[in-house]
C-alpha cells in the first residue's frame, strides 16, 4: 500500500497553506521585518516591503513621464521648481492598477493609517549629483495644511540600489550611543560623507524607510528634518507615500456652506482653537477652514 511519511505530510500541509495564503489575496505585514532607527524621530525600516516585480512596475509606469521635481512654498503653498530637490518625478494617480492598489493596502497595514489619507504615490528618480536638500514633509502654509490636515507620516520606498550616495539623512535625530549610525550593515566609509551628519537609511531594492513628522500629540517634529543625499555613483529610484492626519480624498467644502468637517468642533473651539489654531479652524474664503460653524464664521 502507497504511504505518506509524516515529513511529506508536513511538507504538503506547509504548501497548502502558503498556496491558501497567497490565493485568498491576503496581504501579511510580518513585525519582524521592521528595524526601528531612531525614537527621535520615530522612524523605522521595513525590509523586503516590496517584491522587485513591485519596484519594476512603479519605475516602469514613471519612467515615460517624468518631469523635473517641484518643492512647496512655505508662504502661499505654491509648487514651484527649486535647486533644493534637483530629482525628477511623477505621480500615479491612486489605485491605477491591482499593483499600485495593492501597496497601498500593505502601505496602509504597515502605518495603520487609512488609504483615504494617503496622497498619491510619487515615483523619483535622481541621477548622479541630485539630492533632495534637507526639509520637513510637514507644512506651514495654509493651503497645502487644507486638505487632509498636516501630513503625519511619510512612506519612502526605495526602488532601486544605489552603488554608492543617495542614503536618506537625519540630521537632527537623537544618537543613542553606542549606537550604529547606519540602518543597514555597512562600514561607514560605505556612507557618504552627507550620510555621515546624522541617522541615516542606505537604500535597498524593495525596503521602505516609515518615519512620523508629527509628535504623537499632532504637534510638528523638527526632529523629523530629513533630506536626499546626492547619488554618487549609479542611480537612484524611490517612490514616497506622504500620509496626513485626516482624508486626502475628501472633497473641500464650497465656501457659502455653514458646516463643520469634524465631530470635535465643538469641543475645539470651547477649547479656543479657533483663535489657536485659525488655519485649520477657520481658513480663509478660499480655503475654508474645517469648524467654520463653531468658530461661527458663516
Ligand atoms: O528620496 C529620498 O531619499 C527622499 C528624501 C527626503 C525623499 C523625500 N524626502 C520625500 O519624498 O519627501
Ligand atoms: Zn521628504
Amino acid at each position: 500500500m502507497f504511504r505518506l511519511s509524516p515529513s511529506s505530510i508536513l511538507f504538503s500541509i506547509t504548501i497548502s497553506l502558503i498556496l491558501c495564503l497567497s490565493f485568498s489575496s491576503s496581504i501579511i505585514i510580518n513585525p519582524s521585518k521592521v528595524k526601528q532607527i531612531s525614537w527621535k524621530p520615530r522612524a523605522f525600516v521595513y525590509e523586503g516591503f516590496l517584491t522587485d516585480a513591485e519596484c519594476d512596475h512603479l519605475i516602469s509606469l514613471a519612467k515615460s513621464e517624468l518631469t523635473r521635481s517641484h518643492v512647496a512654498d512655505n508662504e502661499s503653498g505654491d509648487s514651484k521648481l527649486s535647486e533644493v530637490r534637483t530629482s525628477s518625478g511623477m505621480f500615479i494617480e491612486k489605485a491605477k492598477d491591482p499593483i499600485v492598489s495593492g501597496i497601498e493596502e500593505k502601505i496602509a497595514l504597515l502605518t495603520f493609517l487609512p488609504k483615504e489619507n494617503g496622497e498619491d504615490i510619487q515615483v523619483l528618480r535622481y541621477e548622479h549629483g541630485q539630492k533632495y536638500d534637507d526639509h520637513y514633509d510637514y507644512f506651514t502654509d495654509k493651503v497645502n495644511l487644507a486638505r487632509g490636515g498636516h501630513r503625519i507620516a511619510t512612506v519612502l520606498m526605495y526602488l532601486s540600489n544605489v552603488a554608492k550616495g543617495g542614503e536618506t539623512v537625519f540630521p537632527e535625530a537623537e544618537q543613542e550611543a553606542p549606537r550604529r549610525k547606519s540602518s543597514s550593515a555597512v562600514a561607514d566609509d560605505d556612507l557618504s560623507e552627507c550620510a555621515k551628519r546624522g541617522i541615516s537609511v542606505k537604500p535597498k531594492k524593495g525596503d521602505a524607510l516609515l518615519f512620523f513628522s508629527l509628535h504623537p500629540t499632532a504637534i510638528p517634529d523638527p526632529s523629523s528634518l530629513h533630506g536626499g543625499c546626492p547619488v554618487i555613483e549609479g542611480e537612484k529610484w524611490s517612490a514616497t507615500k506622504w500620509i496626513h492626519v485626516d482624508s486626502f480624498d475628501k472633497i473641500i467644502e464650497p465656501s457659502g456652506n455653514c458646516t463643520d468637517s469634524n465631530d470635535h468642533c465643538d469641543k475645539w473651539a470651547a477649547l479656543g482653537e479657533c483663535t489657536n489654531n485659525p488655519e485649520y479652524m477657520v481658513g480663509t474664503p478660499q480655503l475654508p477652514g474645517y469648524c467654520r460653524r463653531s468658530c461661527k464664521v458663516c
